[in-house]
């Protein structure tokens, strides 16, 4: 089986490098850097994550985007060949559902693969929850999954249900 192309979107903050780190069976290759802006965090991704991993005897390639617009020219160029899109948005920042939705309509107008929508920090008491995000981003319920990107358990499922949704859609091709 060839390795399959994922990618992992979002906003700054929305566990984008954590999902990948938490995931990948060998060191990510990372490329985060001190901010030069005030963004709420100290260091964040230039270029990309890259993190593999084996599931279900399915090699798969991890690639996270730099959430900062800035940096936006990466989004295409790692949504290259990709068969599939994971969608984080931090669970507790309301603030920045706008910027996440408006991410999503670019790469999937531009790159049109299955996605899983994932609500990061679910493991904190003041979150949104799947079924509202789902209702907000005007998302089908069963393609958001809420998550702690920092468990592994966590973000393994998420993963297994964006590959039953690239399955099911490659089952629709003719
Ligand atoms: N409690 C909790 N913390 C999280 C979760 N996901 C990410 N974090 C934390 O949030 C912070 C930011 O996460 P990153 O993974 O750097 O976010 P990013 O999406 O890669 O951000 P950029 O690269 O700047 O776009 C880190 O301190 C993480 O440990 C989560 O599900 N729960
Ligand atoms: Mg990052």
């Amino acid at each position: 089986m060839k390795p399959l192309k994922l990618l992992i979107c979002g906003p700054v903050g929305a566990g984008k490098t954590t999902f990948v780190s938490t995931l990948s069976e060998i060191p990510v290759v990372e490329t985060d850097e001190l901010a030069s802006e005030a963004i709420g965090k100290e260091y964040t991704t230039v270029a990309l994550d890259f993190g593999r991993l084996t599931l279900d005897e399915q090699v798969l390639h991890l690639f996270g985007t730099p959430g900062q617009d800035r940096y936006h020219f990466m989004w295409d160029v790692l949504a290259e060949g990709a068969l599939g899109l994971v969608m984080l948005v931090a669970g507790d920042r309301p603030a920045d559902f706008g910027n996440a939705r408006r991410i999503l309509e670019y790469v999937t107008s531009r790159h049109p693969i299955p996605f899983v929508l994932g609500v990061t920090r679910q493991d904190l008491e003041a979150v949104w929850r799947p079924a509202e995000i789902a209702l907000f981003f005007g998302v089908p319920a069963h393609q958001v999954v809420g998550l702690d990107a920092t468990s592994p358990t966590a973000a393994v499922r998420v993963l297994a249900q964006l590959l039953t949704f690239i399955r099911d859609s490659e089952e629709l091709v003719p």
